[in-house]
């Protein structure tokens, strides 16, 4: 389940520091490092995937846990009345980075669209 070269693995082992807000048994949500709102955290599954989609495919029900962590994390943060945007950047052009699934969860500010 868990890839020991995987950065986010990592960060689901405690191997990796992060600043953790959320977890609940299929999911860990910390902020992300090069933030890009003044809320941006991921939310991610404790399972290795590569993408939103292979997740789906391996394990429906947990990306549904991830996005409702996601909604959790926005009312948290005091975004979820105000709004925010939810992204799964996916492959080359999506402009992936990390190969193990995550939302974007972003808020705290009037989001452009559409994005660059
Ligand atoms: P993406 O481009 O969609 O794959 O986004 C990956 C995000 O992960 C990017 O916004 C930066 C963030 N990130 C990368 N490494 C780390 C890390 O070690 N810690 C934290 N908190 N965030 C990281």
């Amino acid at each position: 389940m868990a890839d020991p070269d995987c950065l986010f693995c990592r960060i689901v082992t405690g191997d990796i520091p992060a600043d953790i807000v959320h977890e609940t048994d299929t999911t860990v949500a910390f902020r992300d490092r090069e933030p890009q709102a003044p809320v941006h955290v991921l939310v991610i599954p404790k399972q290795h995937q590569p993408n939103a989609a292979a997740l789906v495919e391996a394990d429906p029900s947990v990306l549904a846990e991830v996005i409702a962590a996601a909604h959790d994390v926005a009312v948290a943060e005091g975004i979820a009345e105000s709004g925010y945007r939810l992204v799964a950047n996916t492959g080359a052009d999506g402009h992936q980075s990390v190969f193990h699934a995550h939302i974007h969860v972003l808020g705290g500010r009037t989001m452009g669209w559409p994005p660059g």
